[in-house]
This record gives structure tokens, C-alpha cells and sequence, in this order.
């Protein structure tokens, strides 16, 4: 093949790419832009994972009940704040991809190596956690598993890539005026043009966490309009993810036969029937529901205290508890409580929700809820407890 004559065509020409948008200073503000959502993102998406999967070393704690609340809303928001930054910074940076010759050094081999991981990685996290919170998953994977280690290996890339252009980055965004000391009239009106490129995407960027922020921030509710769930619809005025029937558990949540059992490590067994569970001390909380798709809901619970039923039993005061639903299949159908969790206060198997009984696809007739916990784990339909 002859080099030379490749070079001669596009997009390896020079000025294949006359548009003064594809500008070292316009990329560096969005890649900084980006390196702020991306932290965010990937530090509050961690928090979720310990708290789905506590290592030995770590228990979430039950205090302050709203923490997950804000952590997964600002995940899912500066996800979605991020997606036309990407798409802007891809854009700037594209006609990079055939820039002559293709590396000039060792280091620059690899930082260019690293755009691989970081690109594929970026687009594959932002792909996956839209088509999440929208409940549509066109794949075969286990979704928080990939989506869990894929960001490790974008964040991995990410480091190196900040490396590698940090001192660009300092170099242009301290450049007040443009390399000639007299800024011509040409230029002038390039930097316009760049200045209402950078607005038009941040603007896109903002009016997005605008319309879809509001699943979780309730102040900002009515303008939740782009969100794929809205916080107030649904039955007894709040969402259903995970239905009765989809579920599978519509008769035997219904059966007149319904008991919660106690078991595991406790002095007696519990065995009870709903009467018995409503003649127990009932408690009221108000708390929220902090799905891992970035909808909650805050909503006012009557029950019994986990705790409560814990004493009755004879369990030990350190003990872990295992919540099991009725449900037989798919995920979500246990969860653990830790010790704080287990005796916090408001940890809840409630019965009631703003003082009626729970709707059938809320959990009727027994849910967990309990402060400062992950939606996935306030397992609904629960008909035993089991002390680890
Ligand atoms: N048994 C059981 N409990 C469950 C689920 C489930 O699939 N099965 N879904 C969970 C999820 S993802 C959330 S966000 C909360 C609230 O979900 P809902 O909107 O389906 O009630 O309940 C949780 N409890
Ligand atoms: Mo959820």
C-alpha cells in the first residue's frame, strides 16, 4: 500500500475537518465536565453496590434513612446529565482519530490505547444505565454484575486519560486570548461560535436533569416529565416495579393461611398469623422507597418493628436477619438486614401504608421497610425471617 497516497485522501487530509468547534479548549471544558459527573457517578454507583453486597468489612449503616435516596438520585442524575456531554466531547475530538501519524511516543501509543477502554466504557455504562432505568434490557447479561465492573475498567481509563492530558488541559484553559497576541476579527467570532456550542450542551445536559430529576427530588416532581417512572402514579398513589403477578405470588399472598415465621438462631420459634401481627405493638414511620433506578417515593408505614419480633424470639441483639418473600423466583425475593438494621427503630414489617393495608402489589400482606435502604431491598410479600 502506498502511504503517501492514503494521506492524500479524506479524512486524512489536512483540514478534512474545517469546523473551529473540533477546539483543544472546547474539549477540555467538556472533558472536565465530564471528569465531575463521571466521579460522582462512579462514587455514588459503589455506595450502591456495598450497600446490595457488603463485603465482610463493611455494614451500611441505617442512619441517615434518606442517605441512599439522594446517593441513587444523584447516580442516575449526573448519568443522565452526562450522556450529551459524551456525545459533544466525542464530537470535538473525532477528527483526533486521524491525526498523522498515529502516535508520537511511547506514551502517547498508550494513552491513545486507553481511549479504547475509555470511550467503549463510557458509552457501554451510559447505554446500559438508560436502557436500565427505563426497564429494557436488550441483552444477556447480568446487568448490575457488567455494569458494576465495566465501570471500573471506564474509570480505570479515565484516570489514565486525565494523566495524559492534564498538562494540555491546564495549558488551554488558561488561555485567555488566542495564540496571536491580537485576536483578529476571524477569531473573535470563532470563540462565539465555541462559547454557544459549550451553551447549547450544557444547556441539553441541564434540561434534562431538569425533566427527569423530579422522580426524586419532590420539589421538582410536576417537571418530571421525561422521567420513565413519576413518584405519585401508581396504586395507593406510589410505583410498582415488580407486580403480584410477575411475581408470582398472587394466591399465596392472598391465602387465608398466610404466617410470618421466625426461625434460624432464636430461643422460640415465631409463628404468626396476620390478627396476631396486627395485636403486636404496631410503630409508624415515614419513609422512603429509593429504588436503584432514581425514582423514590416517601410514604408513611404502620407495622411491627423487626426488633420487637426479635426480642419475642430470643434472638441475639448482634444478629443478622434474613427477610424471605413469598415469592419463589427471579431476584429480589431475600434480603439482609445487619445488626444496625435489624434494630433500628423504624425498620419496619409493615402492614399498613398512610394508614391502609397495603395494596396487593406493594407487598400486602407483609413488607420490609426500613431507613437508608436500597429499593431492592424492601422485599415485599415477606412471610419469614430468618436469624443468621
Ligand atoms: N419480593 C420482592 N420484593 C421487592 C421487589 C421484588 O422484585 N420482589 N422489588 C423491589 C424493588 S426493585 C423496589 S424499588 C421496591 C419497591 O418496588 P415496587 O415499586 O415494585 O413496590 O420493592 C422491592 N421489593
Ligand atoms: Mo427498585
Amino acid at each position: 500500500m502506498n502511504w503517501p497516497s492514503v494521506l492524500d485522501r479524506r479524512p486524512f487530509r489536512e483540514n478534512s475537518f474545517p469546523s473551529k468547534l473540533h477546539d483543544e479548549q472546547v474539549a477540555a471544558i467538556l472533558g472536565c465536565a465530564l471528569g465531575i459527573t463521571f466521579t460522582v457517578c462512579f462514587a455514588t454507583g459503589l455506595y450502591s453496590h456495598l450497600a446490595q453486597n457488603p463485603p465482610s468489612w463493611f455494614e451500611l449503616p441505617s442512619r441517615p434513612a434518606g442517605l441512599y435516596r439522594v446517593t441513587q438520585g444523584l447516580h442516575v442524575a449526573t448519568g443522565i446529565a452526562s450522556i450529551p456531554l459524551l456525545a459533544a466531547k466525542l464530537w470535538t475530538v473525532y477528527p483526533k482519530l486521524f491525526s498523522w501519524p498515529p502516535f508520537e511516543s511511547a506514551a502517547h501509543l498508550i494513552a491513545r490505547i486507553s481511549l479504547l477502554p475509555l470511550i467503549g466504557g463510557g458509552l457501554f455504562m451510559l447505554f446500559t444505565g438508560l436502557a436500565n432505568i427505563n426497564l429494557w434490557y436488550p441483552w444477556q447479561f447480568n446487568f448490575p454484575v457488567t455494569h458494576y465492573w465495566a465501570a471500573w475498567l471506564t474509570m480505570g481509563a479515565l484516570v489514565v486519560h486525565i494523566g495524559a492530558k492534564f498538562t494540555t488541559t491546564r495549558r488551554v484553559l488558561s488561555r485567555k486570548v488566542s495564540a496571536s497576541a491580537v485576536p483578529s476579527a476571524v477569531d473573535a467570532v470563532d470563540a462565539v461560535d465555541r462559547r454557544r456550542f459549550l451553551a447549547t450542551v450544557f444547556g441539553t445536559s441541564a434540561l434534562l436533569t431538569l425533566f427527569t430529576v423530579g422522580q426524586t427530588f419532590a420539589p421538582l416532581r410536576k417537571l418530571a416529565l421525561l422521567a420513565p417512572r413519576r413518584p405519585d402514579v401508581g396504586p395507593q398513589g406510589f410505583p410498582v416495579n415488580r407486580t403480584a403477578r410477575t411475581a408470582g405470588v398472587v394466591e399465596t399472598s392472598q391465602a387465608s393461611d398466610y404466617r410470618l415465621t421466625v426461625t434460624g438462631r432464636v430461643r422460640n420459634e415465631l409463628s404468626l398469623g396476620l390478627d396476631e401481627l396486627r395485636a403486636l405493638r404496631q410503630h409508624s414511620a415515614v419513609l422512603p422507597i429509593a429504588c436503584v433506578e432514581g425514582w423514590s417515593t416517601t410514604q408513611r408505614w404502620t407495622g411491627v418493628r423487626v426488633r420487637d419480633l426479635l426480642a419475642m424470639a430470643g434472638a441475639s441483639p448482634d444478629a443478622e436477619v434474613r427477610v424471605e418473600s413469598l415469592q419463589q423466583h427471579r431476584s429480589y425475593r431475600t434480603s439482609d438486614l445487619n445488626p444496625w438494621q435489624a434494630h433500628d427503630p423504624d425498620t419496619l414489617l409493615a402492614l399498613l401504608v398512610n394508614g391502609e393495608p397495603l395494596a396487593l402489589d406493594h407487598g400486602y400482606p407483609l413488607r420490609l421497610i426500613g431507613p437508608n435502604r436500597p429499593g431492592v431491598m424492601q422485599t415485599k410479600w415477606v412471610t419469614r425471617l430468618v436469624v443468621q
